[in-house]
C-alpha cells in the first residue's frame, strides 16, 4: 500500500472558514480559542495542502460592518488568496447567527424578514461570483419549528420555493457559473428543520422552476443523525445528478451534530463513502465541515484539518487497493454484485417470454448471499490486515 498520504492541491480538499476558525462556543460554553483572522486560515490552509477555502458572509465580514470596514476585510482575504493560491469554491450565507432570523428566515412567519434574509443572500452571492465561487449552499438552519402549531408547512415550502426561483432567475440574468445546493439536516438548531434528509431536498427540488441549477450539499452527520445510511443518499443524490458539492465530517450515531473530524465516528462508513466518491462519478470538491474539537488549542486545529485530509486518502488508498483485489473481484461475482447492472428483461424480450420462464424457486431460495466473504474483505482491507 502507498504510504504517501500527503494532501495536494490536485486533491481538491476545502474547509469552510468557520470549520478551523470554530471557537469552541457551544450551548454551554464561551469560547475557548481567540477569533481566526481569515487570511491566516487561508495561508495555513494552503500550507497544509487544502485546494479550497469556503465562506458564510459573517465568517468574512462581521453582521452589520460598515461599507469600508467591509470592503478592507475583503481586501485583505483575496490578498492571502492570490498569495497562496486557493481558490474559494462554494460560498454560503448566514441565515441562522442573528437574532433576527430566530424563528426562520426565507420561511420566517414575518415577511419583512424574509426579504431582508433575501438581501442577505444577494449581496453575498455577488460576492461569491466576484470570487470565482461555482457553489452556493443554502443550509435552512432556522428554517422549521419546534411546534407545528404556528407553522404551516405547506406554505413555508412554497415561500422556500419562492426564493430559490427568484435566486435562480438572478444568476441567470446575471450571467454568474453558480448552481445552488441545498444542505439537509432533520434537526438543530430547530427542533424539526424544513427538507430534513437527502430524499426530501431532492423532491423538493423537482417542484422548482429551474431544477436543473439546484442540487445538493449533503452532510455526512445530518445524515446519520437521521439515522440514514450516507452511502445510500449520496448514492441517491449522484444517480439523480444532485451531487454539486459534499460536507465530510464525522459523527456517531443519531445524536446532537457532533461535527467530528473526517474518519472518526463511523469509520466503515466512511470508508465505502470515499470509495463511492472515487469511484462513482464525484468530481467536484472533497470539502470538510467539521469542528476541531473544542478542548484544543491551534496547534490541535491543523492537526484535525490535517487528519480529515489523512484519512480521506487513507481511505482512497484502501479503496482502490479493495476494488483491484482479485479475491474480492470473486466474491463480488459470487455475490452477483454485477448483476443488479443487467437489466431485468433482456433486449427485444417480451413478458410473454418473461412469464413463459419456469424458476427453479427452492433452487433460487437456497442460493446464499455471498455478502459476509465480501464484506469481511472489505474490513480486512479497512484494518490493513490484508
Ligand atoms: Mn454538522
Amino acid at each position: 500500500m502507498s504510504t504517501d498520504f500527503t494532501p495536494r492541491p490536485e486533491h481538491k480538499f476545502s474547509f469552510g472558514l468557520w470549520t478551523v476558525g470554530w471557537q469552541g462556543v457551544d450551548p454551554f460554553g464561551v469560547a475557548t480559542r481567540a477569533p481566526m483572522d481569515p487570511a491566516h486560515a487561508v495561508e495555513k490552509l494552503a500550507e497544509l495542502g487544502a485546494y479550497g477555502v469556503t465562506f458564510h458572509d459573517d465568517d468574512l465580514i462581521p453582521f452589520g460592518a460598515s461599507e469600508s470596514d467591509r470592503e478592507s476585510r475583503i481586501a485583505s482575504f483575496r490578498k492571502a488568496l492570490d498569495a497562496t493560491g486557493l481558490v474559494v469554491p462554494m460560498a454560503t450565507t448566514n441565515l441562522f447567527a442573528h437574532p433576527v432570523f430566530k424563528e426562520g428566515a426565507l420561511t420566517a412567519n414575518d415577511r419583512d424578514i424574509r426579504r431582508f434574509a433575501l438581501k442577505k443572500i444577494l449581496r453575498n452571492l455577488d460576492l461569491a461570483a466576484e470570487l470565482g465561487a461555482k457553489t452556493y449552499v443554502l443550509w435552512g438552519g432556522r428554517e422549521g419549528a419546534e411546534s407545528a402549531v404556528a407553522k404551516d408547512t405547506r406554505a413555508a415550502l412554497d415561500r422556500y420555493k419562492e426564493s430559490l426561483d427568484i435566486l435562480c432567475a438572478y444568476v441567470r440574468e446575471q450571467g454568474y457559473d453558480i448552481r445552488f445546493a441545498l444542505e439537509p439536516k432533520p434537526n438543530e438548531p430547530r427542533g424539526d428543520i424544513f427538507l430534513p434528509t437527502i430524499g426530501h431536498a431532492i423532491a423538493f427540488i423537482s417542484e422548482l422552476e429551474e431544477p436543473d441549477r439546484v442540487g445538493l450539499n449533503p452532510e455526512v452527520g445530518h445524515e446519520q443523525m437521521a439515522g440514514m445510511s450516507v452511502v445510500q443518499g449520496y448514492a441517491q443524490a449522484l444517480w439523480h445528478d444532485k451531487l454539486f458539492h459534499i460536507d465530510l465530517n464525522g459523527q456517531n450515531g443519531p445524536r446532537y451534530d457532533q461535527d467530528l473530524r473526517f474518519g472518526n465516528g463511523d469509520v466503515k462508513s466512511a470508508f465505502l463513502l470515499v470509495d463511492l466518491l472515487e469511484h462513482g462519478g464525484y468530481d467536484g470538491p472533497r470539502h470538510f465541515d467539521f469542528k476541531p474539537g473544542r478542548i484544543e488549542d491551534e496547534a490541535g486545529v491543523w492537526e484535525s484539518a490535517r487528519g480529515c485530509m489523512r484519512n480521506y486518502l487513507i481511505f482512497a488508498e484502501k479503496a482502490r487497493a479493495f476494488r483491484a483485489d482479485p479475491e474480492v473481484a470473486e466474491a463480488r461475482a459470487a455475490a452477483r454484485v454485477d448483476q443488479l447492472s443487467e437489466p431485468t428483461l433482456g433486449a427485444g424480450e417480451s413478458l410473454a417470454d418473461l412469464r413463459a420462464e419456469e424458476l427453479d424457486i427452492d433452487a433460487a431460495a437456497a442460493r446464499g448471499a455471498g455478502v459476509e466473504k465480501l464484506d469481511q474483505l472489505a474490513l480486512d482491507h479497512l484494518f490493513g490486515t490484508r
